[in-house]
């Protein structure tokens, strides 16, 4: 009888978790979380949350030991290059979440100043249609191999979309580029 009313009682409280796990499986509310929160301290380096694409690649492809991916993997010696230059390519960063981006950091590579870049523009985009310069400048110089210039600007606006547009390097066939870093400075 004991043997019973044990089986029983398991028996109740069995229904009574998959009554409270169905209940939970109804909640259909959707939340959406930032990816990152919102930082008053420091600023944050979000390049690791974009999905890189450009629209000139590397000759030996996007796996290339001088590929794409190696313009954002945060190491100075490695380097995106392409041959020839073409002052019409774009480097992008597609955010799994949109974010507020006001600076960014260009590293030259190791070798041959005259395939840095020069002149530029940062654009940002919420629909990958519209494009809203945020930054441009021209006739750059990077002091030294492994130089890592800064560039700060006012932006309010969260993107999911950021394009480096660089429309003149330093005249060499080739172009390279060591690193492309965006950044989030804290609100003021
Ligand atoms: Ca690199």
């Amino acid at each position: 009888m004991m043997m019973f009313k044990s089986t029983k009682v398991n028996a109740v409280f069995f229904l009574g978790m998959l009554l409270l796990f169905l209940a939970s499986c109804d909640d259909k509310t959707e939340r959406t979380y930032e990816l990152l929160p919102p930082n008053a301290e420091g600023e944050v380096d979000v390049t690791s949350l974009g999905k890189l694409s450009v629209n000139i690649e590397n000759g030996s492809g996007v796996t290339g030991g001088e590929g794409s991916p190696k313009v954002v993997d945060g190491a100075a010696d490695t380097k995106f290059l392409t041959n020839p230059f073409v002052d019409t390519m774009w480097i992008e960063l597609n955010l799994l979440a949109s974010q507020r981006v006001d600076a960014y950091t260009l590293t030259a590579a190791n070798d041959a100043p005259t395939r840095d870049p020069r002149d530029w523009a940062l654009k940002g985009s919420k629909d990958r249609v519209n494009w809203v310069t945020l930054d441009a400048r021209t006739g750059e110089v990077f002091a030294a191999r492994f130089q890592k210039n800064r560039y700060e600007f006012a932006n309010e606006e969260k993107y999911k979309y950021y394009r480096l547009y660089i429309t003149k390097h330093g005249g060499d066939q080739r172009f390279q580029l060591a690193e492309w870093r965006i950044i989030s400075m804290p609100q003021q």
